[in-house]
């Protein structure tokens, strides 16, 4: 990227620009979408913001609630939330949300009611927001075809019906990653303008990665494929160099850096937590969403990810994601685990 002609550069590709372009290749479209999303950057420049400002503007630390999780909610984290849902309600364009935040689903009035539904994590990795590192919002975005009464079954939905996904990264740049269904951009807010510049067209994962990313300390509760992968990562018996192990354990940092260096994420299953850790709906979703628009893999020991039915909308899920290679070889372990049973 040649920054010195950047600077320069006068035809600036906006996201809002790059959604219109988009839009318009579709000339049934009512421009619903786009008003949709431009609400969620709203979202995103303003928990940037308060990010970035953490520290000073004493946002740092609890809010003294606890989450449908159990979690301790920080204060940024209800901050993020009510900000997103204010925005998303506002756009006119949703009628059902479901935030990592709240234990129910939120029903939009019908006065203010859309025809999309939203699953978000207003702030993702919150466990690092005290220690400064990059933390993220994750958002996947469902389409109904009609105006029924809004209910549950509205976001019970496989992934693959997802008709967007993205995730907005507060890290050293503010960077956000959306994928309309073809291919996956990425976008550079650009403080001084308050835009959200095309910086990273049309990512494509590599088939293949030298890293793998998962909490180690989980290993002795590891199923018996999920040690395999790992070992061989470690221990290659090709000859090959073994990989390194990056582990940030902040989901969209971990998955930023999957998406442009290649390599795998995991999140498995293990003897404590059964079902892995992550949410199917607001995260394992967008980002199995995302990564395979880039080209890559998501799967859940079980199944493709994005195949799933969830029956509750803060249900949990194992996930392998990452390069097309390096997830053939994690499934090609279940499949050897299964025919042992
Ligand atoms: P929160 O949404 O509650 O922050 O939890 C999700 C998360 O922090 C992910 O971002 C990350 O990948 C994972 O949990 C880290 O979990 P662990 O600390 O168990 O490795």
């Amino acid at each position: 990227m040649d920054h010195a002609a950047d600077a320069h550069r006068t035809d600036l590709m906006t996201i809002t620009r790059f959604v219109l372009n988009e839009q318009s290749k579709y000339p049934e479209s009512r421009g619903d979408f786009t008003i949709l999303l431009s609400h969620i950057v709203l979202g995103c420049k303003f928990v940037c913001t308060s990010v970035n400002k953490a520290g000073l503007a004493k946002l740092i630390g609890l809010a003294g609630e606890t989450n449908i999780q159990g979690e301790e909610q920080k204060k940024l984290d209800v901050l993020s939330n009510e900000v997103f849902i204010k925005a998303l309600v506002s756009s006119g364009r949703t009628r059902v949300l479901v935030s990592e935040e709240d234990e129910n689903a939120i029903f939009v009035e019908s006065s203010k009611r859309g025809r999309y539904c939203v699953v978000f994590d207003p702030l993702d990795g919150s466990s690092n927001i005290d220690c400064g590192v990059s933390i993220g919002t994750i958002f996947g975005i469902y389409m109904v075809k009609d105006d029924h009464e809004p209910t549950l079954d509205d976001v019970l939905q496989p992934g693959k019906q997802m008709v967007a996904a993205g995730y907005c990264m507060y890290g050293s740049s503010c960077t956000l990653v959306l994928s309309t269904g073809t291919g996956v951009n990425g976008f550079t807010l650009d403080p001084s303008l308050g835009e959200f510049i095309l910086t990273h067209p049309d990512i494509k994962i590599p088939k293949k990665g030298k890293i793998y990313s998962v909490n180690e300390g989980n290993a002795k509760n590891w199923d018996a494929p999920t040690a395999a992968y790992v070992e061989k990562c470690k221990f290659p018996k090709d000859g090959s160099s073994s990989k390194s192990l990056r582990y940030i354990g902040s989901m969209v940092a971990d998955v930023h850096r999957t998406l442009l260096y290649g390599g795998t994420f995991m999140y498995p299953a293990d003897k404590k937590n059964p079902n892995g850790k992550l949410r199917v709906l607001y995260e394992v979703f967008p980002m199995s969403f995302l990564i395979e628009k880039a080209g890559g893999q998501a799967f859940t020991g079980k199944q493709r990810a994005l195949d799933l039915v969830p029956t509750k909308i803060h249900e949990r899920s194992p996930v392998f994601l990452g390069s097309y290679d390096e997830i053939e070889e994690i499934k090609a372990l279940y499949a050897a685990e299964g025919q042992k049973k």
